[in-house]
């Protein structure tokens, strides 16, 4: 009768080298393991010879013990040499593999960007002056004194050509040729007039410049302005046009209302405002922050063309006059969207861009 020694010596031999090769015939890191398992597993061969090792007899226990140790080695050092062997190969295969995977749900494309608030309120208000058959002028933001100020009969001493309303450019600290960032768009209109004949009607846009800095004001904001200028050009087309102008951009039935004002450049001058846009109609409400419960809105400046200023331009002002107007765009999209920092406008932060 075999006792426990010799049943684990016939099961060592019966083990044999077999594990060797189901170890070098596993294709994968989940073969070799269920290989692994078979021998040194809860229910694997080595294991149960193992436990066997209690009922060997002591004189025999070290013999016996050192050849199942040596098995056991050897099973684990063929299975880690197999398994490195596998890793590498796995690692090859991704290496050479397709660099995508085609099965992948395709991915949603990038999401385009949009107009600026402030570029889609000029496009809207330029649309109209060209529909109402305006050109539309260009004129650069570095200007000269004297078109931007003297042109318009401005007085030199006037507080807007002040340095601290003004900025004048200057090279090494010296004034160069009373040159400034234009502090509104109407140089380009001055441009226009001395260089064509009338009729002519021309709106601008772009950016202007003023040593201005808080919540309504920023030292870059944007202007349109715009003139007609030929013989018999009235106040009454004035009227007309820039009334037709208020109520496409605020809608048909917007009350419109024309106050008078000063500006250095026209006479008479005047304001035209809309009903408020955040009131009941025909009822300002009664803590209505952005139109101070007047019931009104600023919308735009305008009047007509100064004598002197057409004459300044080479216009001969006995045969034509002109109307014309400004306005501010920074204005018209912060009404049109609520915004209540002028500042937002010009941060470029994509929070406040995405909600455009
Ligand atoms: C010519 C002569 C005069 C343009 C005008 C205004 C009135 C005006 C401001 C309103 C708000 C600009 O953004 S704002 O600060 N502008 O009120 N602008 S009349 O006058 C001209 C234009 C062309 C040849």
């Amino acid at each position: 009768m075999s006792d426990a020694a010799d049943e684990i010596t016939q099961g060592l031999a019966s083990l044999g080298e077999r594990f060797r090769a189901d170890f070098a015939s596993a294709a994968n890191e989940t073969a070799l393991r269920e290989a692994r398992a078979q021998v040194l597993g809860k229910k694997g061969d080595l294991t149960a010879l193992l436990k066997l090792m209690g009922k060997v007899p002591k004189e025999k226990k070290k013999d016996i013990g050192a050849a199942v140790n040596k098995v056991k080695g050897e099973v684990e050092e063929v299975f880690n040499a197999r398994l490195t062997v596998l890793a590498e190969a796995e690692r090859r295969a991704d290496l050479n593999a397709r660099p995508y995977d085609l099965t992948l749900p395709a991915r949603s494309p990038n999401p385009s960007g949009h107009l600026h608030p402030l570029t889609r309120a000029k496009y809207d208000i330029l649309d109209i002056f060209r529909s109402l058959g305006f050109e539309v002028g260009w004129g650069p933001e570095i200007e000269l004194e004297d078109n931007n100020f003297t042109k318009l009969a401005f007085p030199p001493d006037h507080p807007a050509t002040d340095m601290q309303d003004t900025f004048w450019v200057t090279v090494d600290g010296a004034a160069r040729a009373r040159t400034l960032l234009r502090t509104h768009t109407t140089s380009v209109q001055v441009r226009e007039l001395l260089t064509r004949n009338p009729p002519l009607a021309v709106v601008s846009a772009g950016a202007v410049y003023r040593r201005d800095d808080d919540v309504t004001h920023s030292p870059m904001f944007h202007q349109v302005d715009g003139f007609m200028v030929g013989e018999d050009v009235s106040f009454a087309q004035l009227k007309g046009v820039l009334s037709a102008f208020a109520r496409r951009l605020y809608g048909a039935d917007a009350p419109v209302r024309f106050r008078a004002s000063y500006f250095p450049f026209v006479e008479p001058g005047a304001e035209l405002d809309i009903g408020c846009v955040f009131c009941e109609p025909g009822e300002a409400r009664a803590k209505c922050r952005v139109c101070k419960s007047t019931g009104w809105l600023e919308v735009l400046g305008c009047g007509m063309v100064h004598p002197a200023v057409l004459e300044h331009c080479g216009i001969d002002s006995e045969k034509y006059t002109g109307f014309a107007f400004g306005l501010g765009i920074d204005r018209v999209a912060m009404l049109r969207y609520a915004i209540p920092d002028i500042r937002v406008l010009f941060d470029n932060d994509p929070r406040f861009l995405a909600q455009f």
